[in-house]
């Protein structure tokens, strides 16, 4: 059996997380930034060292080919290598990184697969920086264009188009060009889940709904000390409004219904001023598409309430908007089979974060392994799995991708 090297793999791992990294343990490497750039030459660099073919296409994906005894479509495994701002070290680099640690035990064991296997870093998974999130894969898989992903600007007005140009990776390959025969992707849980339960491996069935809206409320500014409460048109108290509905309403629909208002601004931002401006995110996720679109018509509807109330205007604008996803179940079973073989306990269970395995569905038969998040911490620099389920995790994904590689 091939034997992937955790140490190895740990050492990669700690070495991509001093690029961009931040006090506690973290690393911070938003989409396309300075940070990004160094973290992808990086890896680049160790793709090269380990013979893979370099492919870059035009939305800045980067995909490494180890070439097979036939030629024709690769077994892919990857991830993404962008952070948010409180990044921790393992969320999508873990699997790019382990990907290349199957690549370097294959090369050490002089094994060449009947097919070609590749290892790929998606652009801007994380969605932090630009919307929507899984950007990179998403034009991967044609569910974006190119044009519009383009024209995505953060906050600074910089558009993703032009960062993809100034970093240096707006590549020649068409996006999607090279169609996998099948796509696995290894991953950290983020959540609760497999910690709680101690079970050393998820076998991933699929990735719950999201949806991502900005809303932008104008008010009226006013003096704090002077304006009675009847004559307030204040965009901060929508927003704060919202954010409490929000949190009440996911409680009470119950099962998977997760709400969160995560970025918000207020203007003028002063202590004793009505705030007349204020823009904030509501991100609702679940696995039932029914029932997330049961949360998005509650949640406008509580704004349009409180705006007749508070006589402020209201515009909203979709950031992202992707359904549940289920993945290949005869994929999704040889996940588990390849746990059992290693005697490791493992469990069914859904994705509640978003990764680039949901946008690889579309184009073929794709699957997820998580490992354990401690504590269930994650887009926390405090983000952390024990180097033994790491290595775990490492190994199945290796045992699977020579198997895949291999078949007829
Ligand atoms: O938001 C997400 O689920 C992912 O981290 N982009
Ligand atoms: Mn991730
Ligand atoms: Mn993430």
């Amino acid at each position: 059996m091939l034997k992937i090297d955790g140490n190895r793999l740990m050492g990669a791992l700690d070495a991509l997380a001093a690029v961009g990294a931040i006090d506690g343990g973290g690393c911070a490497r938003l989409a396309l930034g300075d940070d990004d750039k160094a973290g992808r030459d990086l890896v680049v660099g160790w793709m090269k060292t380990l013979g893979l073919e370099i492919r870059v296409d035009a939305i800045g994906n980067v995909i490494g080919l180890r070439a097979g005894r036939e030629a024709g479509p690769p077994v892919m495994t990857g991830s993404h290598i962008d952070t948010v701002r409180t990044g921790g070290r393992y969320d999508g680099n873990y699997g790019v990184l382990a990907g290349l640690e199957v690549v370097r035990a294959l090369n050490e064991a002089n094994i060449v697969t009947r097919h070609p296997i590749a290892v790929a870093f998606f652009t801007n998974e994380e969605g932090a920086r630009f919307q929507p999130d899984m950007m990179g894969s998403l034009v991967y898989a044609g569910g974006l264009g190119l044009n519009e992903a383009y024209a995505a600007t953060d906050r600074d007005g910089r558009s993703v188009g032009d960062e993809l140009r100034r970093i240096g990776y707006l590549g020649p390959m068409k996006p999607g060009a090279i169609r996998p025969r099948a796509f696995v992707e290894l991953h950290i849980e983020q959540g609760p889940i497999l910690d709680e339960e101690k079970v050393q491996l998820g076998v991933v069935e699929g990735v719950q709904g999201i949806s991502w809206t900005e809303y932008t409320v104008t008010g009226v500014s006013n003096h704090a000390g002077t304006t009675p409460m009847r004559l307030r048109r204040d965009a901060g108290y929508l927003a704060a409004s919202t954010n409490v509905f929000v949190r009440a309403l996911a409680r009470q629909m119950g099962g998977d219904q997760v709400g969160t208002v995560g970025a918000l601004a207020l203007r003028p931002n002063l202590i004793n001023v009505v705030p007349n401006q204020a823009v904030f995110t509501v991100d609702l996720r679940n696995t039932v598409e029914e029932r997330l679109q049961i949360a998005e018509a509650r949640v406008a509807e509580h704004i349009a309430q409180v705006a007749e109330e508070e006589r402020v205007a209201v515009e909203s604008r979709v950031l992202a908007r992707f359904e549940p996803v289920a993945f290949d179940k005869a994929l999704v079973d040889r996940v588990e089979a390849q746990a059992e073989a290693l005697g490791l306990s493992h469990r069914r269970m859904p994705s509640g974060a978003g990764h680039d395995a949901q946008m690889m569905q579309r184009l073929c038969p794709t699957a997820m392994i998580f490992v354990p998040s401690v504590g269930g911490l994650s887009h926390n620099v405090k983000e952390h799995t024990w180097p033994e389920d790491l290595a775990a995790g490492a190994q199945v994904l290796a045992n699977l991708l020579v198997e895949l590689a291999d078949e007829a």
